[in-house]
This record gives C-alpha cells, sequence and structure tokens, in this order.
C-alpha cells in the first residue's frame, strides 16, 4: 500500500483531540493509515534561524514541520491566505485588501514547502494537500519534478467564477489545480462553479468521469463532502466530561429553554445576523421571552486580522444591547463566551440544548451542525436551524433551512424550532443521522484516495509556473 502524504498550513499532534474541523478530520485519516503529515509548525522565527525541517514521530505519523519568518508569515498567512482567499472564496470580495506584496509571500512560502516536502518524498507515495493556503504547492513540486500522484482538497468554499475572476492573478491560481490529479470540493455547488470557471475563463472542455481539460492538462474533480467520525463523537457525547456538562446545563436551565450556537469568530459564520435574527425572536414573542436564552460560544480566531475586531465589537455590541433592553433581574437572554470550549465538554452542551443555531452566510460544509445532530437523544432529539449557505445544507435536507440575511424568516424559524411537537423533531433527526453515518470521515477519506488512486496518471511536466 502506497504511504500517505498529508500537507496541511496547520498541522496538530493526531494523539491529541484537536480543535478546528481540519485538524480533527486529518488526524483521523491518518490515525488510521500511518504516513507523514508535514506544514508548518506555528513557529515565527527570525529569517536569520534557518529553514531545517523538525520531525517528530506521534503513534503510527511521522510530522514534519517548517518554521515561518515573520514576513512569509505575514504575506502568505494573514496577507494572501486570510486577507485575500479567505474572503473572497466566503464571496466577501468588501472585505479583500489585494496588496500585490502579499502574492510572492504566497507563492515564496509554497516554494518553501515544495522545496523541504520533495527530499522527504518515496517513488510511490500519495500526497494530499489540503485547503487555501497550499493551492499552487503541486505546481510547485512538479517544477522540481514531482511525479506522484497529487490531490488537493478545498475545505471553504469556492465562489463563482465572477467572484473568482476578481482576484488579481486569478488564471494562475485556477490553472495551478490543474497540476493535481484529482481537485475535491465539498458540495456540488462548488464543483459547479469551478467547472463554469474553467469553461468560461479557460475555454475548458469537460471530458465526462469528473474530468477536465485545459491548459494543455487533464484534472479530475469532485465533490467530497466532508463527515464526522459519529463513533468518536457519541463515544464523546457519553463520556464523564460531556455528562457531567449536561446535567449542569439540565439544572441551570431546567425551567429554560436552551439555543445553542458554536463558531469560530469569523464573519463568514453570520454572528451579528444571528444575534439579529433572536433579537427579533424575542420582539415578537413576548410570551416566550423570559424562557428562551441563547448560549453563543465564539471562540477566538485570527484577531491580527483587522476584519475580524470589527466583528468582535460589532457582536459584543449586539450582545451587550439584547441583554440591556430583554434582560430582568434573574435572566439574560444571551450568554456570549468568547472563548474555546474544551472539545470534551462541547457535546454536554449540545444534547442539553432544544435547538442549534447554525446559520454562517457561507461556509464550506460546517462540522457542528453534524456534531449537534450527533450528540442528541435520539428518544428526545433537538432541532437544527441551518443556513442554506453552509456545505451541509445540500445533505441535511431535513433541518430548518433558513436564509440567514433574512432576519424575520430565522426568527420564524426559531420559534418553528421551539415548538416542534416531538414525532417530526424524531423523523427529522433520523433522517438527517443516515446520511450522517453514511458520510462520515472514514467515507470522506476513502472515497477521496480512492478517487485519487484511480485519477489517470499523465504527462507531468516541469513547466508549471
Ligand atoms: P471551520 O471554519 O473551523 O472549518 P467547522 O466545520 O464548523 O468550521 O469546524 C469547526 C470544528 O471546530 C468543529 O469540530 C467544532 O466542534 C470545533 N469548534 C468550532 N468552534 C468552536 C468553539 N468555539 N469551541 C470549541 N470548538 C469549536 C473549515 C471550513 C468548514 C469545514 C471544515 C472542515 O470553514 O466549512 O466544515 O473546515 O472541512
Amino acid at each position: 500500500m502506497s504511504r500517505l502524504v498529508v500537507v496541511s498550513n496547520r498541522i496538530a499532534d493526531p494523539r491529541k483531540t484537536a480543535a478546528g474541523g481540519l485538524a480533527v478530520a486529518l488526524a483521523e485519516v491518518l490515525n488510521g493509515t500511518g504516513g507523514l503529515w508535514f506544514g508548518w509548525s506555528g513557529k515565527i522565527v527570525d529569517a536569520t534561524e534557518g529553514d531545517d525541517v523538525h520531525f517528530m514521530q506521534a503513534g503510527p505519523v511521522k510530522l514534519a514541520t517548517v518554521d515561518l519568518s515573520q514576513v512569509d508569515h505575514d504575506d502568505f498567512y494573514l496577507g494572501y491566505s486570510n486577507g485575500v482567499l479567505w474572503p473572497v472564496f466566503h464571496y466577501r470580495l468588501d472585505l479583500a485588501d489585494f496588496d500585490a506584496g502579499y502574492i510572492a509571500g504566497y507563492r515564496r512560502v509554497n516554494q518553501l514547502f515544495a522545496r523541504k516536502l520533495m527530499p522527504l518524498l518515496q517513488p510511490d507515495d500519495v500526497i494530499w494537500v489540503h485547503d487555501y493556503h497550499l493551492i499552487p504547492l503541486a505546481a510547485e513540486l512538479r517544477a522540481l519534478g514531482c511525479q506522484q500522484r497529487i490531490g488537493f482538497f478545498l475545505h471553504i468554499p469556492l465562489p463563482p467564477p465572477l467572484i473568482v475572476a476578481a482576484i488579481p492573478g486569478h488564471d494562475w491560481l485556477i490553472r495551478a489545480l490543474f497540476a493535481y490529479d484529482l481537485v475535491g470540493f465539498q458540495s456540488q455547488a462548488d464543483l459547479a462553479h469551478f467547472a463554469g470557471y474553467v469553461e468560461s475563463e479557460a475555454h475548458a472542455q469537460p471530458l465526462g468521469d469528473g474530468r477536465w481539460r485545459a491548459f494543455g492538462r487533464t484534472v479530475h474533480a469532485g465533490a467530497f463532502p466532508i463527515g464526522i467520525d459519529v463513533e468518536e463523537f457519541t463515544q464523546l457525547t457519553q463520556a464523564p466530561e460531556a455528562m457531567e456538562m449536561y446535567e449542569r446545563m439540565k439544572r441551570e436551565y431546567s425551567r429554560r429553554r436552551l439555543l445553542v450556537g458554536v463558531d469560530r469568530l469569523d464573519y463568514s459564520k453570520g454572528l451579528p445576523q444571528r444575534m439579529r435574527a433572536f433579537r427579533e425572536f424575542l420582539q415578537k414573542n413576548p410570551d416566550l421571552r423570559s424562557s428562551a436564552t441563547l448560549i453563543q460560544i465564539a471562540s477566538p480566531s485570527r484577531e491580527d486580522v483587522e476584519a475580524y475586531s470589527d466583528l468582535l465589537h460589532e457582536l459584543e455590541s449586539l450582545c451587550g444591547s439584547i441583554n440591556g433592553n430583554f434582560g430582568e433581574l434573574d435572566w439574560m437572554p444571551v450568554r456570549y463566551i468568547h472563548r474555546t470550549v474544551a472539545r470534551a465538554r462541547l457535546p454536554g452542551l449540545f444534547r442539553a440544548s432544544q435547538v442549534a443555531l447554525v446559520t454562517p452566510l457561507r461556509d464550506g460544509m460546517n462540522l457542528v451542525a453534524k456534531e449537534y445532530l450527533t450528540a442528541q437523544d435520539e428518544e428526545d432529539p433537538g432541532v437544527l436551524v441551518l443556513s442554506r449557505f453552509a456545505g451541509a445544507a445540500e445533505q441535511l435536507r431535513e433541518a430548518l433551512l433558513v436564509n440567514p440575511y433574512d432576519t424575520e424568516g430565522t426568527a420564524a424559524a426559531i420559534l418553528l424550532a421551539l415548538q416542534m411537537p416531538l414525532e417530526e423533531r424524531r423523523l427529522r433527526h433520523q433522517a438527517m443521522m443516515k446520511t450522517i453515518r453514511q458520510y462520515d470521515v472514514h467515507w470522506w477519506c476513502d472515497s477521496f484516495l480512492n478517487a485519487l488512486q484511480e485519477a489517470q496518471a499523465e504527462e507531468k511536466g516541469t513547466s508549471w509556473l
């Protein structure tokens, strides 16, 4: 069997439970197959300190990391990855900072990764590259003569062609995808956007079977919606830490209905819109007022990017004004927690909540939606209110699907969720769990790696850049 080499910007010790969808999913994959995980160490070092690769053995997985200099980190990570690609791919052209200097940093770090990874590769390795930070990595590896099979998975959405086309150098970026053997997306919508782009901007021809020809090369493309490890999350739900959290929440909120939101504090997650919808719900339903509490956990994320500190202030002020206007001496409608909650406690919180609000403006998939459903008591399950703009909405059709920009519509869905009869809750939950079990993280991994194995190898010249 070929060795699997995973490459992602950040790596995590797969023996530990990590927060963050990508880390959780990849730890799963590598624990099963062994192999090499290559990425950034998370350390920023002085440019004179050299760029050695650091190795660490974590069970069956070998971790190999490189450090970044301050300027590389600023241009590659904060600048191009999170100041250009993240906002644009989440349809937020207004938040993109197209500083011409960033792209050089993005290329520099992708070149560094290729240069450092190349000597570690074995001839029959299969390489799986993850996410928007590393789009040109295969092109850089090919330029160094890499002949191995390389797959790429985009964890975030791919927007429609004319939004991609707003990125200066977008054709370079999409052309770089053709250096892979297989490119995977989260949803059919993202895949359709890829097809739309390569047809309209690169005059590509569809060859059938998910193959596309452009830039003198063929690439396979497909949708591989990411899932969770249902068994692991069920065990986590039954473990003492989660049970203790569940009991505590049940005790504390015995006379109240609990709604929950758990997100990274990110503008793609639609947090201010969610708060406005909850405020609208409170306004419209005075009789339900002092009985519903929203616990919103928003873990700190990328606070050195400007748009994130603006969001933090907007959210704080919204929560403050909702509590100020609707709160009573013995009840506050919103409990807002700006911290990461230990992963082991989350299932307890999910299980104690009658409703989950998962209302991103755009999301590649959103694993919280799947985790919330998995943590429920199947005899008396809670209700998922889910944005139609999350990748998960393509699969979880039995959720209460909402348009998060529609404040009144989302408020109406919150009311519906709180009043949904038991039988309907059970039926919806059962149907969604069937999908979550079928398309779990193992399915995701196996189906991607099988498709990569089958992707027809062809000419891999070095003239990629
Ligand atoms: P994220 O944007 O990080 O991931 P998500 O899919 O929701 O979003 O994954 C988050 C993971 O981190 C979940 O396992 C969740 O439990 C945990 N988490 C989130 N907020 C937390 C908090 N406040 N405290 C503790 N834990 C928290 C990106 C894409 C998603 C895609 C994943 C996986 O943006 O669309 O689903 O990758 O591909």
